[in-house]
């Protein structure tokens, strides 16, 4: 193909890369397998489109397939969230958030965020993000003893810090996010309320999760994790702005304006007509199944690694991931990442609550089902998986162990290939 011709480098290294996905097991829970209908969609001219402003309102010329394009794209997403409105245009999550701040909040508002190690996300106000510099966060965390969100302190914290803003979000949190009892805690406090579903989105449309809506203002999401689509941003809302109903503009016109030209000049059409795609997907009765076994898998793998004598944080999951606690080995969490690496098992590191480590080599590993679960494993699979990690972990110097642990991972991807007859 042209690109093995124009590229030689980079054709061997997409090619790598691709080998790579096809013979490790991901269990990074924001991680998954996109349908070779998505990356088609992504691979074409429509990338060299630029398309300012809206469909029907657009700043270019030649738009009208684009328009066509995007608008089903927006009716898609409306209609698998049960949202008023869509705006199909962030190029990630974190661009969407920015957008949704921009959008409710003037610099040095107070917003009230979930805080990093207690499973939130740098865009919910770290200090070291945009987030936490140009706004006024303030952050509940989990409880010490349940490990889980305490509604009673959010509520205390809220009442007595009065943001603008409330987000309910996560990126590293097993159990159900209570969006209805956060509505009440805003409502008190005239306060709007925002949720990042990005980790569980494919399980709020599956309704496998309580959805956001009606309780939340405003919701953003990846189109990436468990949604399975391209990797990019979406932000689904109400039109009518319930804090300031008489204001110029509707809530779902303030969102518009903040991606563009708030935020944002063109949009990846390519992504755009690759999210409409996913979307679709998203309407079959297989995506119902498919998240039905994200979480029949997630919970068999936090059984077998309590099986284990592995800690999980808050002692095991709803959704599709969980946090385990390797703080009682010798082993560091970046050592035992790098060393699952090489056997082609693919963890992240991740902070726990109250973590006494440091952000780079924390006390926790993140992993979850959504990306073996594509690949068609099931309960018996995931659970074999956690025991060779397990067996990874506790026999970390054992190169004769590491060796069998490799040739184990090489069988199960040859059992449930991914990619197989993927042409690019
Ligand atoms: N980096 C993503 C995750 O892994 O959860 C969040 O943006």
């Amino acid at each position: 193909m042209n690109l093995a011709k124009t590229d030689p480098k980079i054709y061997d290294l997409i090619k790598k890369e691709i080998e790579r996905q096809k013979d490790g097991l991901v269990l990074i829970p924001s991680e998954n397998y996109a349908s070779p209908a998505v990356l088609s969609a992504m691979g074409t001219p429509l990338s060299n489109k630029y398309s300012e402003g809206y469909p029907k309102k657009r700043y270019y010329g030649g738009n009208q397939f684009i328009d066509e394009i995007e608008t089903l794209a927006i009716e898609r997403a409306k209609k698998i969230f049960h949202a008023e409105h869509a705006n199909v245009q962030p190029h990630s999550g974190s661009q969407a958030n920015a957008t949704v701040y921009l959008a409710l909040l003037n610099y040095r508002d107070k917003v009230l965020g979930i805080d990093l190690s207690a499973g939130g996300h740098l865009t919910h106000g770290s200090p070291v993000n945009f987030s936490g510099k140009l706004y006024n966060f303030a952050y509940y965390g989990v409880d010490s003893k349940t490990e889980r969100i305490n509604l009673r302190e959010v509520e205390k914290i809220a009442k007595k810090f009065k943001p603008k803003l409330i987000i309910v979000s996560t990126t590293a949190y097993s159990r159900t996010l209570e969006f209805k009892k956060f509505r009440k805690i805003a409502d008190r406090i005239k306060a709007y309320l925002m949720a990042d579903i990005a980790h569980i989105a494919g399980l709020v449309v599956a309704g496998l999760h309580p959805h956001p809506f009606p309780w939340c203002d405003v919701v953003t999401t990846t189109t990436h994790k468990t949604l399975r689509g391209p990797r990019g941003g979406l932000i689904l809302c109400k039109i009518k702005d319930r804090l300031d109903p008489k204001g110029k503009l509707t809530l779902s016109q303030k969102i518009d304006k903040a991606v563009f030209p708030g935020t944002q000049g063109g949009p990846l059409e390519h992504v755009i007509a690759a999210k409409a795609v996913c979307f679709l997907e998203a309407m079959r009765p297989s995506f119902k199944k498919y998240q039905k076994q994200i979480i029949l898998n997630a919970r068999a793998m936090a059984d077998e690694f309590k099986k284990q004598g592995i800690r999980i944080v808050s002692g095991g999951t709803d959704n599709h991931l969980m946090v385990i606690d390797i703080s009682p080995f010798k082993t560091e969490s970046k050592r035992i990442q790098d060393e699952l690496d090489e056997v082609g098992l693919y963890v992240n590191r991740n902070a726990i609550p109250f973590d006494k480590r440091p952000p780079y080599n924390p006390s926790g590993i993140r992993l979850g089902s959504p990306a073996i679960t594509t690949r068609g494993l099931k309960e018996k699979e995931a659970r074999e998986v956690v025991r060779l990690i397990v067996s990874l972990i506790k026999n970390i110097k054992n190169t004769k162990i590491k060796n069998q642990i490799k040739k184990r991972v090489k069988e199960i991807t040859r059992k449930f290939p991914i990619y197989v007859d993927f042409q690019w």
